[in-house]
């Protein structure tokens, strides 16, 4: 699902520099929320645009969208204000916020080419996956702002529908699916997520149509699983593969994704990398957002 911003608003949101946020904690503070929502409203056909968004991160078999603010990174560079609109656009699905204290609102994704290449900012294929899976209350909405694709012309992301995925298991791999039996990864001072989720069922058992899938497919390869429990994480993972969409995200593509619909990942980058300059190679920008009152509310 890609959404274009009319050239009316383009012209608009160009000439309207939005106020710096501030945040209350690790969440965009409410007044912010409201003073964005105040300016951009003013704009040409901006409720239209964000009532699509909604609708496509929200429909019954959506789950995923990808704002094409690119002409808005070329006229405002990809700095301050470009990031603050692009905030506001985030606001307009949920609370933007950063469960890493450490971290800046948004947090830089590049490239590293001596890093585990199947994990984030890696240089390899970034297998399936939700962000956080080991939270108990992970963000409800991940979002990736590309402000340069791999100039080698790699690494396309890669969306499946979770819950289409999971319907065409067996029952009995679904059951073992439900069952606690799942770890990955650590957990160390994190804000905004719950608790360390460990072990974790990566079905939450009654509806499959509704709430998290939590999946990685990193696990896979990177943490000690019992026979039957890997085999049925490996069947989902096929699963997932034989239900992707896959696209490159272009300079000032704006993915969101609805954790509780649909997983991501990524292809590998071209490969070379090691020959690109820091400041040449592909660089992302990510940010979490919360359902403000939703299961996962903690504001
Ligand atoms: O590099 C990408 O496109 C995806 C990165 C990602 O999913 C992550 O870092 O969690
Ligand atoms: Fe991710």
């Amino acid at each position: 699902m890609f959404i274009n911003i009319p050239s009316k608003l383009e012209a608009a949101l160009i000439e309207r520099p939005l106020q710096p946020w501030e945040l209350d904690g690790s969440f965009l503070e409410t007044s912010t929320m409201e003073r964005y929502r105040a300016e951009l409203t003013a704009t040409p056909q901006f409720e239209r645009i964000s009532a699509t968004l909604r609708h496509a991160l929200t429909v019954e078999g959506g789950g995923y969208a990808v704002l094409r603010l690119g002409n808005l990174a070329e006229a405002l560079g990809t700095g301050d204000r470009f990031r603050r609109l692009a905030t506001a656009f985030a606001a307009e699905v949920a609370v933007p916020f950063s469960p890493f204290p450490k971290w800046p609102l948004w947090k830089d994704i590049g490239v590293k080419v001596d890093k585990d290449p199947g994990k984030s900012s890696g240089i390899g294929y970034n297998a399936f996956h939700m962000d956080l899976v080991n939270a108990t209350l992970p963000p409800d909405f991940t979002t990736l702002l590309c402000v340069r694709p791999d100039p080698l012309g790699g690494g396309p992301s890669i969306l499946s529908d979770a819950h289409a995925a999971v319907a065409r298991l067996s029952d009995s791999t679904r059951a073992l699916l439900a069952e606690p039996a799942y770890h990955y990864g650590t957990f160390y001072d994190l804000h905004g997520v719950g608790e360390e989720y460990k072990p974790f069922p990566i079905l939450d058992g009654a509806r499959t149509d509704q709430g998290f899938v939590r999946f990685t497919a990193k696990m896979l390869e990177r943490s000690e699983l019992g026979r039957a429990h890997a085999n049925a994480a490996r069947e989902l993972a096929g699963e997932l593969v034989r239900g992707q969409v896959s696209f490159m995200l272009e300079a000032g593509d704006y993915l969101i994704v609805n954790q509780r619909r649909f997983l991501h990942g990524r292809e590998a980058l071209y490969s070379g990398q090691e020959a690109v300059p820091v400041i040449d190679r592909r660089l992302l920008l990510q940010l979490f957002l919360r359902t403000p009152g939703g299961a996962g509310s903690t504001a």
